[in-house]
């Protein structure tokens, strides 16, 4: 006797996305592996009801299959309420949608810094990590950059098709003091909960951090949650630091194929891994994002991929339109790079373009996100049809 535990769900769009994964006999014993999915699952991030892309929205792309979210009413560093997440999986799949990853549980910056608070942090991490997979969360991405987070100098540049874009110019940033807590200058994409003087004494903490010291908190961190995430079954997928290069002075470790080689081998496990961000690692002509991709794909070690195009310029780089005509990045080689590699984790796209007279969040309007998703799709289905 026995009986399939996970029943066949398709795709709303009717393509078959999952099939039965475990086959348990009447005592609830496995029986092992019947089929195993055999595809990426696109995703797409969602900021809450808040958010002007509305859920309704995303489930009319074709192909959609998971949202991305996360809990937006905690502070950085406490436990998330069952309720809170409760309610954002019931939101997602009354829309018909999966509630599988979460982007972000932020870090706090006293685990970077090492502080003597940590441990009481981590342990609210962890405490994160048990309720999300409680509620069916699959993969989790999160980042170590000190500080900033992705750092822009523009959300609004104008491109010659009439569309706006973020750019990054290392000019314009080495032009900022974030020390200077009377500048009124702030870059994009810096956390709003602090004052200006606030993030010039967090910035002050990290003067006496080595690039060693982040390397020692960083394993400190992972050897704690890695086990929790095992025995809840949930992949961590860590974001590579965007860009791939110290700012401001401060250490940047998650930056190339050397580094991320470093962090793969923190913990032998397969739910320690990554995200891999095609538009983070191409800001940087060294770093070989197909040759990556198939790489870490092959080790079963990228849970989450974000895929954009960047074009790369003489002081920086801007975000472009996700086909490969339009920025330096090949973004066949890559998907294909993933596909080849085995990848059947979930996609999303990432930064889109302002376009169509639409407003909102710089970088997460629906459009050009939608035009990213329909590309990205298209490049699957020809790669997945090329290798029958
Ligand atoms: C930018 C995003 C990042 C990412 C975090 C992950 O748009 O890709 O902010 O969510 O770095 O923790």
């Amino acid at each position: 006797m026995f009986c399939l535990r996970y029943a066949i769900t398709f795709c709303k769009n009717g393509v078959i996305l999952k099939l039965p994964q475990e086959v348990v006999d009447k005592n609830g014993f496995n029986l092992g592996v019947l089929y195993k999915e055999e595809k990426m699952k696109l995703s797409f991030r969602w900021y809450g009801e808040n958010d002007p892309v509305t859920l309704e929205k995303i489930r009319q792309i074709p192909g959609m299959d998971s949202i991305v979210t996360a809990v937006y009413d905690v502070p950085v560093g406490e436990v998330w309420s069952r309720e809170s997440i409760a309610k954002l999986k019931k939101q997602t799949e009354d829309a018909g949608l999966n509630f599988e990853v979460i982007e972000s549980i932020p870090v706090h910056e006293d685990i970077k810094l090492g502080k003597p608070s940590r441990d009481r942090l981590i342990e609210n991490y962890c405490e994160n990590i048990r309720r999300v997979a409680e509620a069916g969360i699959k993969c989790i991405c999160y980042n170590f950059m000190p500080v900033f987070d992705w750092t822009r100098t523009q959300l609004d540049h104008p491109l010659p098709d009439g569309s706006t874009s973020l750019v990054y110019y290392q000019s314009q940033v080495d032009a900022v003091n974030p020390m200077n807590g009377d500048s009124d200058l702030t870059l994009p994409g810096w956390d709003a909960s602090y004052t200006r003087e606030e993030l010039a004494a967090i910035v002050a903490e990290y003067n006496e951090l080595t690039e060693e010291d982040l390397w020692d908190n960083l394993a400190y961190f992972i050897h704690k949650i890695i086990p929790v995430a095992r025995e809840c079954d949930v992949y961590m997928a860590i974001h590579e630091d965007d860009p791939c290069w110290s700012i401001f002075g401060l250490p940047r470790i998650i930056t190339d194929e050397k580094n991320l080689d470093r962090f793969l081998a923190l913990e032998d496990d397969v739910h320690h891994g990554i995200t891999l961000c095609t538009g983070s690692l191409g800001c940087s002509a060294k770093n070989d994002v197909a040759k990556m991709a198939y790489k870490y794909a092959k080790m079963g070690r990228i849970h989450f991929a974000h895929l954009r195009n960047v074009a790369l310029v003489e002081d920086g780089f801007e975000e472009r339109a996700h086909l490969s005509s339009c920025g330096s990045l090949d973004m066949f080689e890559i998907v294909k790079a993933l596909h080849d590699g085995g990848f059947t984790g979930y996609v999303r796209p990432d930064h889109g373009r302002m376009i169509w007279g639409e407003t909102g969040r710089a970088g997460y309007g629906l459009y050009d996100r939608a035009l990213g998703a329909t590309y990205i799709n298209g490049l699957f289905e020809a790669v997945e049809k090329m290798s029958k």
